[in-house]
Order: C-alpha cells, then structure tokens, then sequence
C-alpha cells in the first residue's frame, strides 16, 4: 500500500515527505495506522548522524499511538480496531532477558531492529523500489507502519492519541527512571539535570514517590516555571553558579543528592550527576544518549565511596505490561501530559518540530496524522 512518510534521507538534511510503498504484514506482524506520533530529543539525535546505529534512508519516529488494521499469521493478542502504543523496548516474555526479571531489555528482536529490519530480516517500506529502514522497530513518521507483535501495547480506546502518544518514550522513560530504575523513596533529594521532554517527567515521578527536595538543572532559564509546576522545589542555573557546579549541589542538598538523573546526553554533564550524589548511597541514573565516540570518566574513588552509577532504557518499563498501566494513569489524571505538550501539527510541518527542539522552544512536539 501507499503510505503518506516522512522520509529521513541522509544525516544532517531536514526529513522529507513523501508517498513510500509498505507491504502488509508477515507471520508474528500487524499493521498498525498510526494517529499521533511525538518527536523525541534521541529522533533528532539520530538525524543528526551521531547515532552509531543510524541508517539512511529510514523513517523515524519511536513515539506514536495508533490502531491495528491487519494482523498476520500467527498473531494471536491483537485484532484489527485494537489501539496500540508500538514499543522500541519490546516484551516477548519468553527471551532470558524477560524471564529473568531483572532488566527490562528484550532480547527477541534486537539485532534485526538495530540494522533497520524486520525480524525476518527484510525491510517492509520501500521507495520507487529501494528498500528504506526501519527505525527502532517503530517508525512511527508514516501514517501507517508494521511492527511485532511483541512490540505493541494494547491500551485503552477512549485515551487520546495526541497524548498517549508520549508514553511511547518521554513519558515512560522520565516517570519509569524514578520508579522502576531508581526506586526513589519517600523523603528523598533528587537532582535533574535537563528539563526537557525527559527530565520534566523525571521531576514528574519524583513528586510522585514523595520525593522531598526536587532540584532541577538546566541553563534554559525558561524551563523553571514548567517544571516548578511539575514538583520542582529549587532551580539552578549552572550559568549563574560560579565555579564548579558539583560543590554548589553538594551544598544545596547539605551532603548530596540521593538521586540523580541526566536526561541531557552530556558526558561532562554525566560526570557532576555521578560527584554530586551523596558519599556512601548517593545513585546516579543516566538516561541521556551520547553521541558516538563519547565516553564517561569519573575518579575510581567517587564508586569506592559509595556512589551508584547505572543507566535507564525506556525507564526501566516493560511495556506491554507496563504501558497499558501508564495510560491509565494518565486518564485517571495521576500524571500530566497536556502540559507538556506544547506543539502539535500535521506531517507536513514535523521539521518545525526539530527547529523547535533545537532553538529550546518546545517540550514535545507531536505529529497528528
Ligand atoms: P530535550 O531537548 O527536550 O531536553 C534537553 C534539555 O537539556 C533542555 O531543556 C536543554 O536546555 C537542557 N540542556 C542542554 N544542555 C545543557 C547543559 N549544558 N546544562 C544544563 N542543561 C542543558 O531532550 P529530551 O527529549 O528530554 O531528551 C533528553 C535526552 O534523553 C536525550 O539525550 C535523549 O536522546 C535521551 N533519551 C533517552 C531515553 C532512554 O531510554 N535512555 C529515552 C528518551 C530520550
Ligand atoms: N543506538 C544508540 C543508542 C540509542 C539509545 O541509547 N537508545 C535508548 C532509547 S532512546 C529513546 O529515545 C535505548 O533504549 N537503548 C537500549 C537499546 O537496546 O537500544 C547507540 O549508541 O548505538
Ligand atoms: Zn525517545
């Protein structure tokens, strides 16, 4: 079938829309029509060229929300009408990755999402009869897009897809970190570093489990009212801090911080998120992509005295199970999304949407089919 794209050619250039041919499912595959998609930080990332596993030409987009039209063979927990959240972080619920209860890192389809296929190793989109890549198993910048089974989350039909939409990333990944990954207590002092689509969900969960001081970095001075309506309780802004910033939140947390969190993909950044932890159980959570090449350094010394070091994917949440949770959350009104979403438009403009990002003028952007 013909399906309305847009269509991401070559790293560095603006995406371009365009009529792309999709094939219609293969065994252990549906069709899903996809009605709002969010444009995420790591979307951008991806275009830019720095992503090792980026491909070209492919169709981005990992934060849509949409309905199956078709399944195929062997397809048995979804029927066409179902709506569904497709998920880059799949749960096959059979690999050693799910029955080990420890990570939420589904194995199944890894290696063929990573080279932009399908599980079979084919592509289903294609141009004028050059294959195009898939991306994250997603790609939800098409009105219509095939993925796994096991990459979709049934959800509810009454939830808005212009909303849902960011659990399919931001939303999940931010609440997910504190809840899933970092288990944040009642009571406890989290620093956020980056208040963007990520870390305004972070400061988001943090208020949720009760987090008593709520500090939040960022040297956009205009994420402060946002995010202090979202639970920040203190705002630094590393531009108007002299010296090193490290001391500064060390002080300000009287000792460090019992969490922290990057949702910025900064490596130097990384590095004040890990020293500005507590002594003794002080644990950092990155949550940022760093471009290719990059690495984290921190003095030995900062772990062997107690502090944590580790890392979120999709917040540590396993989606089929934990996204249909997530939108009921939302539609119980426990977490906030409209306001966060402070852009929405057709596929057309989904350029403006990264301009935007880039000049710090949005949180998240989202593209209605
Ligand atoms: P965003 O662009 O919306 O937000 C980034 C924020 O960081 C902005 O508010 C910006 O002002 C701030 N910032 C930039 N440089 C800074 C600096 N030097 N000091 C302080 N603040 C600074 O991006 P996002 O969508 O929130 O994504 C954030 C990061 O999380 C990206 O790296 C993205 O790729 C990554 N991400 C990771 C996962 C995961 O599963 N681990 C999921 C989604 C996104
Ligand atoms: N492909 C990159 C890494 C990109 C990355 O870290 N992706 C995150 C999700 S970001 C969503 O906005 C992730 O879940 N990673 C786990 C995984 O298995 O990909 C690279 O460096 O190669
Ligand atoms: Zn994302």
């Amino acid at each position: 079938m013909d399906v309305r794209a847009a269509v991401a050619h070559k790293a560095g250039a603006p995406l371009t829309i365009e009529t792309v041919q999709l094939e219609g499912p293969r065994a252990g595959e549906v069709l899903v029509e996809i009605k709002a998609t969010g444009i995420c930080h790591t979307d951008m990332f991806t275009l830019s060229g720095d992503d090792p596993e980026g491909l070209f030409p492919a169709i981005l987009g990992h934060e849509g929300a949409g309905i199956v039209v078709e399944v195929g063979s062997g397809v048995t927990s979804l029927k066409p009408g179902d709506h569904v959240i497709p998920l880059y972080t799949p749960e096959c619920r059979q690999c050693e990755y799910c029955l080990s209860r420890k990570t939420n890192l589904c194995q199944a389809i890894r290696s063929t999402q990573g080279r932009g296929v399908m599980p079979d190793g084919s592509s289903r989109f294609s141009l004028g009869g050059t294959q195009v890549f898939h991306y994250m198993g997603t790609s939800t910048f098409a009105n219509y897009t095939v993925v796994p089974e096991i990459a979709l989350a049934k959800i509810r039909e009454d939830a808005p897809f212009d909303k849902v939409c960011y659990i399919g990333c931001g939303v999940t990944t931010g609440i997910g970190a504190v809840i899933y990954t970092a288990k944040v207590e009642p009571g406890s002092t989290v620093v956020v570093f980056g208040l963007g689509g990520i870390g305004l969900n972070v400061i988001q969960g943090a208020r949720m489990v009760g987090a008593n001081m709520i500090i939040g970095v960022d040297i956009n001075p205009a994420r402060e009212e946002l995010a202090r309506k979202f639970g920040m309780t203190h705002f630094v802004n590393p531009k108007e801090v002299e010296g090193d910033i490290v001391p500064y939140l060390v002080d300000l947390t009287r000792g460090g911080a019992d969490y922290t969190f990057e949702c910025i993909g900064n490596v130097n950044l990384m590095r004040q998120a890990l020293e500005c932890c507590h002594k003794g159980w002080g644990k950092s959570t990155i949550i940022g992509v760093a471009g290719a090449g990059q690495e984290i350094a921190t003095r030995p010394f900062q772990l062997v005295t107690g502090r944590v070091w580790q890392g979120s994917a999709f917040g540590g949440a396993r989606g089929r199970t934990d996204v249909p949770k997530i939108v009921e959350w939302y539609m119980e009104g426990k977490i906030n999304i409209d306001d966060l979403i402070t852009h929405v438009m057709p596929l057309e403009k989904i350029n403006d949407a990264f301009d935007l990002m880039h000049e710090g003028k949005s949180i998240r952007s989202v593209v209605t089919f």
